[in-house]
């Protein structure tokens, strides 16, 4: 039998940050496929649309006016998933009953105030007002007492569950750590006592010697496909500085952050010519009050689509009931990536 090759050979590949291994098949990559194909859903829409609850003046689904908003504007959920006033109540003495109540604040951030615009649609300065706005969420709400850790995340399309197609995110603060976070904290805390150093650091500066993941890079952040990744298209975006949130960034880093999130959409854009959806998000340090020195502010990408703007991966059968599996490598994807213009396919002519 010949030697072992990462390129043509199954293996399982180790996730550091939340200590999982994803199974990765590459010699499986040529199987046919006459499964389901997802609809396009790449209609031109109108720079206002009066039906829309996210434009700006218009009547939300509660009966609220949103004002006539010229930059990113905030609000919170009408529909909450979270909800401020909870009675406290916590009984986990039965191992197999537990049960606390939670509370936590949700809010629906407008990107812009244009119905037809997305994030790799839009001027550099306008998604630095984003990261403004995110920046002063993170703090207003991780300022609360109640306020335990602040999830900040972006849900693109239809074929992620999302609603609508004004350009618009969330943040879900809570009073709870959610366990994805809780198993961040506890592998970047183990790493920092091991090797007095971010995990993140680390692992960017060997990334950058090796170069293979690598997709772009700036004065600040770089993103790429992270050894370890699931989603066929998955992506990472950490920053250069080890810094625990996202206040902590220069006014030049949120810049540099605005230009790293919309050259990396575009190239998804590009990827299939179609809007690429998505769900991605700011995982930063717990507002609990601790200290949380070995946290390192990044935001992963995971993106649904596999092999067309219409063909999805499904996380199904024996991911549900033993581990994630991809068939064609990280690096396969990150060259794909990698090699696709920074034009939008749109601006093309
Ligand atoms: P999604 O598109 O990811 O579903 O997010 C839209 C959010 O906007 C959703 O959580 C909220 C929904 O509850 N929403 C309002 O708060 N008010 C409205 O009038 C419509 C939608």
């Amino acid at each position: 039998m010949s030697s072992f090759n990462i390129t043509q050979h199954s293996h399982r590949r180790f996730n550091p940050l939340n200590e999982s291994w994803v199974l990765v098949s590459p010699h499986r990559s040529k199987r046919p496929w006459q499964g389901q194909v997802e609809k396009k859903t790449d209609e031109s829409r109108p720079r206002y649309d009066k039906d829309c609850y996210l434009c700006p003046g218009n009547k939300r689904a509660n009966g609220e006016f949103n004002p006539d908003y010229k930059e990113p504007y905030a609000f919170t959920n009408d529909f909450s998933a979270l909800l401020s006033e909870v009675p406290e109540y916590k009984d986990t003495d039965d191992d197999l009953f537990k049960i606390e109540s939670q509370k936590g604040i949700c809010r629906v951030l407008c990107f812009s105030p244009r119905h037809d615009l997305t994030i790799p649609e839009m001027e550099t300065d306008e998604i630095t007002k984003v990261v403004d706005l995110w920046a002063h969420e993170f703090k207003d709400l991780g300022s609360n007492e109640d306020i335990h850790y602040v999830q900040i995340f972006e849900n693109k399309g239809s074929v992620m569950g999302c609603s609508n197609p004004h350009p618009h995110g969330q943040v879900w603060s809570q009073s709870f750590i959610p366990q994805e976070i809780t198993k961040k904290t506890e592998s970047q805390k183990k790493y920092y006592k091991k090797h007095n150093s971010s995990l993140l650091s680390d692992y960017l500066s060997k990334e950058l010697d090796r170069k293979e993941r690598i997709l772009i890079e700036n004065d600040h952040f770089v993103s790429l496909v992270p050894f370890w990744a699931v989603w066929p298209f998955e992506t990472m975006i950490i920053s250069k500085r080890h810094v625990q949130d996202i206040t902590q960034l220069s006014k030049e880093e949120r810049r540099s952050l605005a230009d790293m999130y919309k050259r990396l959409t575009i190239k998804y854009d590009n990827l299939f010519e179609t809007s690429f959806p998505y769900s991605a998000g700011i995982h930063q340090r717990p507002t609990d009050g601790k200290e949380h020195p070995y946290w390192h502010f990044h935001i992963p990408f995971y993106p649904p689509l596999l092999r067309s703007a219409t063909v999805k991966k499904f996380m199904v059968g024996y991911e549900m009931l033993a581990e994630p599996q991809r068939d064609i490598t990280a690096e396969s994807s990150a060259h794909r990536l990698r090699e696709l213009s920074d034009l939008h396919y749109k601006k093309k002519d």
